[in-house]
């Protein structure tokens, strides 16, 4: 297992659209492992590949409260096929915009459809923290981030930030 980095913002790959795995094989769950891995010691909640630069539908997550155990998930290929009509606003944050936390609002629940680790057809639904994550990470999937949903002041802001950032770091 190895440990990727993670790439920020401005760079073009967190705007690319992720293409489907045609087959769940070991190179797949490889990369799902080391996904979960690069997760845990970042920390975050969740990971989509292409925030280390692999443009493939999958995602994982882990959303259990810190005493508890872990509760590794892999989503491959997902696709929300149903979302309540109720929303909630969570305050997010991303590992490709460290630092960065606004309220966002999205579908309160969702029923998702993807393939697991094994390559088996899942479906579950999910509310709370959950679906919220669940709707990050599928947003990733398609190049989309959360400060999509900012006003564009907000996002303009956070952007010029990251873009001098990373200027000054290649300067230097
Ligand atoms: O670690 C993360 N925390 C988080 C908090 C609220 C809503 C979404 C997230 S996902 C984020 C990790 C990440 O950037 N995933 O793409
Ligand atoms: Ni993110």
């Amino acid at each position: 297992m190895t440990i990727r980095p993670i790439i920020t913002i401005p760079d073009p790959v967190l705007r690319e659209i992720c293409a489907p795995i045609d087959t769940v094989d070991d190179d797949a769950r490889a990369l799902a492992d080391d996904m979960l891995e690069t997760m845990y010691e970042a920390p975050g909640i969740g990971l989509a590949a292409s925030q280390i630069g692999i443009l493939k539908r999958i995602f994982v997550l882990d959303v259990a409260k810190e005493d508890a155990p872990k509760e590794p998930m892999v989503f491959i290929n997902p696709k929300i096929v149903w979302s309540s009509e109720e929303s909630s606003v969570y305050q997010e944050g991303c590992l490709s915009i460290p630092e960065f936390f606004e309220d966002v609002e999205r579908p309160a629940e969702v029923t998702i459809q993807f393939l697991n680790r094994e390559g088996a057809e899942r479906e579950i639904k999910a509310d709370g923290l959950l679906a919220t994550c669940i709707q990050h990470e599928l947003d990733h999937l398609n190049g989309k981030l959360f400060i999509d949903y900012l006003s564009k002041l907000k996002r303009d802001r956070v952007v010029k930030k990251f873009t001098k950032q990373a200027k000054q770091a290649g300067r230097s």
